[in-house]
């Protein structure tokens, strides 16, 4: 069966717990609670660079939740959450680069930075941005390119649904508000669903471990 290694608190392993969910692929998880366990024994010959999520099918293993996401898709092609329309495969890819190069190191900055400060202003100001920007490219559908859930859905939809517990309020975009309810509908969402004690959690790890990238920088400087 395909192993799945993970962290629920983790970002980028809850898009692929929630693919494969969504997909009703049977899989084996493997916890890595990601307190050094990352960096030592079976799972650095698994990742040699420490991070989750991994998964291993039947000996094929696969880093980078994008690319497992993928792998998910073509091995498992039901339901479809790719489609290859041009337009609408180019709608869900944008708006996971657009997620993983302009949502996320915003947010990273705004859990790390003091809220008064003004690199949480320009975080925030990042933020409604790409939050317009959104609001424009999912127009009036159900989902990101499509009526039905797609690869973009997931990916977007963990980093947006996250805002609120950071201070932004969706209110002033309901498309996005709607679309966001309309996620936490599905039963694979309210599963893998953070609470407000996990969320809190997952911001002292950020914090953590952007305290030491930033010493390992200021070494080699
Ligand atoms: N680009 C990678 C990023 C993976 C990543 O940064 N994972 C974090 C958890 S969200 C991790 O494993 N961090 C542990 C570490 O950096 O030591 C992906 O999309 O899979």
């Amino acid at each position: 069966m395909l192993k799945f290694y993970y962290n629920p608190l983790s970002p980028n392993a809850r898009r692929v717990w929630l693919t494969l969910l969504e997909k009703g692929i049977p899989f084996e998880p493997v916890l890595i609670k990601l307190d050094g366990d990352q960096l030592q024994g079976e799972f650095v010959t698994i990742n040699p660079f420490y991070h989750i999520p991994v998964v291993v099918d039947d000996g094929f293993r696969v880093v980078e939740s994008l690319a497992i996401m993928d792998y998910l898709e073509a091995k498992y092609p039901t339901p479809a959450m790719l489609p290859s329309e041009p337009q609408v495969l180019a709608t869900v890819r944008m708006v996971q680069l657009v997620t993983d190069n302009e949502l996320f190191p915003q947010i990273i900055s705004l859990i790390y930075e003091t809220e008064d400060s003004p690199q949480a202003a320009q975080a925030k100001q990042h933020i409604n941005k790409v939050l317009q920007f959104f609001t424009q490219v999912l127009g009036d559908r159900s989902f990101f390119g499509s009526e039905q859930l797609t690869l973009a859905d997931i990916v977007a939809g963990i980093g947006i649904l996250s805002l609120p517990n950071l201070g932004i309020n969706l209110s002033d975009y309901p498309k996005l508000e709607e679309w966001s309810e309309r996620l936490m509908q599905r039963p694979a969402w309210q599963k893998t669903k953070l609470s407000s004690e996990e969320f809190e959690v997952f911001k002292e790890r950020v914090r953590a471990l952007v305290r030491l990238r930033r010493k390992k920088a200021d070494q080699n400087k």
